[in-house]
């Protein structure tokens, strides 16, 4: 026998239906929740007689939003670079130490000697600091193996995640996000003879929701991005590219060409970009947390994205080195403080936006027929939630439907 339905009533609900209002808001909401879906959202006058027998849940005329997606994290990886962060404060740069072999592949041979269990057990207060804060879905990168083990068992682990704790995970395959040192002299040959073969390997196994890479002169060149793009493409996967982070390669349309969901970083990049990105339908994927770590000064062109209707995301790149970040409130905030986004356009990068970055047609928003992943905040106005610097106001987080 199925259980009976939930009502929740007296509330807000910011739906994040793009449209006339702000925040897609009704006012004094009513919502059932069937199982893990939303079987019904409106106005409470409006609630259809079947339900309103139902027991309800009184949400204090609190604010309900969709759960909050991260849509780019590289949590899963061993150690941490804090002694890189000295040496940035010390005056070396990003790009200094990754040519001098710290940076990402550092990261490196610290995850190649963490088991599948390490490497889950570290990543998991990460993964709790960001549900705690209303996140229903997450995705999390490979690309600190570099070796087809490590890739396949990053991807594990970061599959393991959604079993251990109640967030849902997309994997994405990122074994082109870094040259390793065996292979420094000879990147294509890392291409053809490591990153390709784990793609697939990894894609056999099941593990890959998507193809990534790093196109940057620090990391792979354009052509290399190609290459791993063609198998990705013939294997059927969709690809998202770091792209334009540090200087203008011309990834973003390069990953446009091949029907992106994302590009992702994009301070450099052009207007020339951005409509090829807007003909592709690809997201803007931008992250204030490595622009803040940085210290970059170089803002993301969101006018051109705007101007040319290119959908805008907002995540944490939470990773060791250049955005240890596992706040979606304070990403949200910076990207209003950082990047002059409006408070709701920080919060569609979180909900709507975020799920299209991701290939997701099931959540995002909060109306029917969409997962019942929610999150109910103490606060008044939905632009509380980017307003304030370090501090929580959630009251409960809604799961597929589960209180
Ligand atoms: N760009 C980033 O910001 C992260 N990866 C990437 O391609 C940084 C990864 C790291 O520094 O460990
Ligand atoms: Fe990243």
């Amino acid at each position: 026998m199925s259980k009976s339905p939930i009502l929740l009533r007296n509330f807000n609900l910011a739906t994040m239906i793009a449209g006339e209002t702000p925040y897609g808001m009704i006012e004094n909401a009513a919502l059932v929740i069937d199982g893990e879906i939303i079987s019904w959202a409106g106005n409470s006058i409006a609630l259809p007689d079947q339900y309103s027998n139902l027991d309800a849940h009184d949400l204090g005329g609190r604010l309900v939003t969709p759960g909050l997606i991260d849509c780019h994290t590289h949590l899963v990886f061993g150690g941490n670079r804090a002694r890189e962060f000295e040496m940035r404060l010390e005056g070396a740069s990003y790009e200094e130490i990754a040519r001098a072999g710290g940076g990402i592949v550092s990261t490196v041979t610290a995850t190649r000697e963490a088991s599948e269990n390490e490497l889950v057990q570290d990543a998991l207060p990460r993964v709790d600091a960001l549900i705690a804060e209303g996140a229903t879905l997450l995705e999390i990168k490979s690309g600190y193996g570099l070796d087809q083990d490590t890739e396949l068992r990053m991807l594990r682990a970061a599959r393991r995640i959604a079993e251990e704790r109640p967030v849902r995970v997309k994997t994405t395959f990122l074994g082109a996000h870094a040259i390793p040192a065996e292979f420094k002299d000879k990147p294509d040959r890392y291409v053809d003879e490591v990153c390709i073969p784990a793609l697939r390997a990894a894609h056999a196994e099941g593990l890959v929701d998507a193809v990534d890479g790093f196109c940057e002169g620090i990391a792979l060149s354009p052509a290399q991005i190609a290459r791993v793009f063609d198998v990705a493409k013939e294997l059927g996967l969709p690809v998202k590219l770091h792209a334009e982070q540090l200087s203008n390669l011309h990834g973003a349309k390069l990953a446009a060409s091949y029907g992106a969901l994302s590009a992702d970083h994009l301070e450099y990049l052009d207007e020339d970009g951005v409509i090829a990105m807007a003909k592709a339908g690809s997201v803007a994927v931008i992250l204030p947390g490595a622009f803040y770590t940085l210290r970059e000064t170089q803002l993301p062109p969101l006018e051109t994205l705007n101007k040319h209707g290119v959908p805008v995301a907002l995540a944490t790149d939470a990773n060791p080195g250049s955005s240890p970040l596992t706040s979606l409130l304070l990403t949200m905030n910076m990207g209003c403080t950082l990047f002059r986004m409006t408070p709701e356009q920080a919060l569609a990068g979180v909900t709507q936006n975020a799920a299209r970055a991701l290939g997701m047609s099931d959540c995002g928003t909060a109306e029917t027929g969409k997962r019942a992943d929610l999150a109910v905040w103490d606060v008044e106005q939905p632009a509380e939630l980017a307003y304030r610097i370090g501090f929580n106001p959630i009251h409960k987080r809604i799961y597929g439907g589960k209180l």
